[in-house]
């Protein structure tokens, strides 16, 4: 979590240098739901994400190279520099890919899981979407589909409050987001986002569901998003949220709960954090330098891929 946390305040910091010319939808605040989830799958397990996919790609284990010289449109990236931030992907480690198109994320990781299922593995597929997936008929037709065919299916609800700068409240009717479960027969829990543990648990739970054939469950993890929907900046400024608000998620901050829970059970004292900050620092540092120095694609690739 707290490699995920030093990855995008660099990515953040560096921004306005203009070198990153993609946009860039960070997941500061919200590194429990990604660690938690990828903590719990084994590295065959399938991942897909959406739009905001930094924090998913890295905790499954994506390659920090490959996504810094991606967002850098760099050759050396996963998507050969054409994709950029948001179509993340690393067949090495099962995250299957990352698109922006809200929702979409889901019907692929039911083919995935239906893959998963044809090949006689017990593997399980998750999905990320946010709650402006909700919005979307698709979001239905997954449910359906996973939950008729038992498919091992883990969809991953991040419910950030937000739609870019639509609250909860002026899309959904005031009910939990769990129930949207019960209209396709299937299982969910709701648990804190931002408690590591929690989410562990929760996703543990879904992922021996998945595995034992016994069908896909909807989890929900509520969190925050500390930044703008997209890019570096704090937006609380703008009207659709207050500061308040803002600061209340921040001071449950979940990679600060998790460290607070390892001192208090003795597993991090101040030598071994600075120690960590130090190791994953130079990480970043280096991943950064790579991808700024890394050629562009070549000029007379610039047609490769293109269809029609
Ligand atoms: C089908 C579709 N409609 C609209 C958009 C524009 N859009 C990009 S991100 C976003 C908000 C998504 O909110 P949410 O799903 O809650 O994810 P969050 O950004 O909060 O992580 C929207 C509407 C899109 N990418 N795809
Ligand atoms: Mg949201």
């Amino acid at each position: 979590m707290l490699r995920i946390r030093l990855i995008e305040e660099a990515i953040a910091e560096r921004y306005a240098e203009q070198e990153m010319r993609c946009p860039v939808h960070l997941s500061i605040g919200q590194e429990a739901v990604a660690v938690g989830v990828c903590a719990e799958l084994r590295r065959t397990d399938k991942v897909v994400s959406t739009h905001r996919c930094h924090a998913h790609y890295l905790a499954k284990g994506g390659d920090l190279k490959a996504m810094m010289a991606e967002i850098y449109g760099k050759a050396a990236g996963c998507c050969g520099g054409r994709g950029g931030s948001m179509h993340l992907f690393d067949d090495d480690v099962g995250m299957l890919l990352s698109l922006p198109i809200v929702a979409s994320c889901m019907p692929i990781a039911v083919g995935a899981a239906l893959a998963l299922r044809q090949e006689g593995t017990d593997g399980v597929a998750a999905t990320f979407f946010g709650d402006g997936s909700i919005e979307e008929g698709v979001f239905h037709e997954s449910m359906n589909f996973a939950a008729l065919h038992r498919l091992p299916v883990l969809f991953v609800l991040e419910n950030n409050l937000y739609s870019c700068y639509t609250g909860l409240a002026d899309r959904q009717p005031d009910r939990p987001l769990a129930d949207l479960a019960k209209a396709h027969a299937m299982a969910a829990e709701t648990a804190d986002g931002n408690d590591l543990e929690a989410v562990r648990a929760a996703t543990a739970r879904a992922v021996a569901r998945g595995r034992a054939g016994e069908g896909p469950t909807l989890l929900v993890f509520d969190t925050y998003r500390w930044r703008e929907h997209c890019g570096p900046n704090y937006d609380n400024d703008i009207g659709y949220r207050t500061e308040a608000e803002f600061q209340g998620w921040k001071a449950g901050c979940p990679v600060e709960r998790t460290a607070a829970a390892l001192r208090a059970a003795g597993l991090l004292d101040e030598a071994l954090e600075a120690a960590l900050r130090r190791e994953l620092g130079a990480e970043v540092a280096e991943a950064f330098d790579f991808a700024r120095n890394a050629p562009f694609p070549a000029a007379d690739s610039v047609k490769d891929h293109v269809y029609g």
